[in-house]
């Protein structure tokens, strides 16, 4: 396989850390990142090691969709020597698409339609490539849809939720409802331990606070930073989601595996211990075709990071990706789609 060269749109914790694994990854070239005020170009390969540096530590609670500025000091991207300051980070990445092979969108979706939009915005620009994100909930997947035809036309190849829930997990139900003809039920468990990582994954538990009773995506976006704190001590550090909307239930959907009513998705968060308070687990519970019902069941070892479990799939993904496009396969996939067909 040739480089690949890529864009990172946000460097909040998730865009920070592909950076950092893409070093990890065979063919891997970062070569554009950004957030709201900042972008920092280099088709040669950009100095990660550099950005990450000059980026630690100053990440915003909206997961890098800005940059911090503590004591009029600027700060995000543009801490890095090979960043400019922009007002305009996303359409000047666009207008460098040309030489970009595939970009991760890496920004919280704390509107429904802003990754959409996004995707829209490289359609526009006849971007012939691909785009992957991690988005989470399920109702964002039919305003993909709404736009396939355009990026179709575009010569995009868009892999949507990709990280590790939907993403990883959707992907292993995939592949475990394979022994099956028909599927009962789909159940989505997963634990993350964030003691360290939490000041870089602020965005990621200001998403899972809006999927708790009583608050929304538009609420959970105004909450203070005091205000998630609060919310976090309430529950003593440990937060427990049910029936959370994540488009693994769709996505199962769309691949032809189940319905998405048979797909539940719940976990828990400890915002103060680096363990995982439980084992993330899948399990698919179906019927064989020889009259036998059984549940196969994926479980991921404690000892892997949230941060390799949403970064490993989505980079995989994002070669996967690459492929297809290369192949002049376009339009829009789930990550169920790209394993066995059912
Ligand atoms: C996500 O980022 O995909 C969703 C988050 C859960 C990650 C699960 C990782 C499991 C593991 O590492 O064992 C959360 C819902 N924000």
């Amino acid at each position: 396989m040739d480089d690949i060269h890529f864009a990172v749109l946000g460097t909040g914790g998730i865009g920070r850390r592909a950076i950092e694994y893409s070093s990890s990854k065979d063919h891997l070239v970062p070569v554009a990142a950004c957030d709201r005020d900042g972008v920092a170009i280099d088709h040669e390969g950009l100095d990660g090691d550099e950005l990450l540096a000059a980026t630690e530590g100053n990440i915003a609670s909206d997961g890098g969709a800005t940059a911090v500025k503590q004591t009029g000091e600027q700060q995000g991207v543009v801490a890095s020597a090979q960043a400019t300051p922009t007002e305009t980070p996303i359409d000047d990445i666009i207008a460098e698409s040309d030489a970009i092979d595939a970009v991760l969108i890496a920004l919280p979706n704390l509107e429904h339609d802003f990754i959409p939009r996004v995707a829209e915005r490289f359609a526009e620009a006849d971007y012939e490539g691909v785009l992957v994100d991690v988005l989470k909930r399920s109702r964002v997947i039919g305003m993909l849809d709404d736009r396939a035809e355009m990026l179709e036309d575009s010569g995009i190849t868009f892999i949507c939720g990709a990280g590790a829930t939907p993403g990883f997990l959707t992907g292993a139900a995939a592949l475990a409802a394979q022994s099956f003809v028909e599927i009962e039920e789909v159940e989505i468990w997963w634990g993350v331990g964030l003691k360290s990582g939490y000041e870089d994954n602020r965005g990621t538990v200001r998403e899972d606070i809006a999927h708790l009773d009583g608050y929304d995506i538009e609420t959970a976006r105004d909450l203070t930073d005091e205000e998630i704190e609060a919310i976090v001590d309430d529950h003593d550090g440990v937060i427990e989601f049910n029936d959370m909307e994540h488009a693994d239930d769709v996505l199962l959907e769309r691949a032809g595996i189940c319905d998405a009513e048979d797909v539940t998705v719940g976990g828990i968060l400890d915002v103060r211990s680096d363990e995982k308070p439980t084992t993330t687990t899948v399990r698919v519970t179906g019927r064989t075709f020889d009259g036998e019902r059984g549940t196969n069941t994926f479980e991921l070892d404690d000892a892997t990071s949230m941060e390799a479990n949403v970064n490993g799939p989505a980079l995989g993904y994002l070669k996967t990706g690459v492929r297809r496009n290369r192949a002049g396969e376009y339009g829009v996939f789930g990550p169920a789609e790209l394993m066995p067909g059912f």
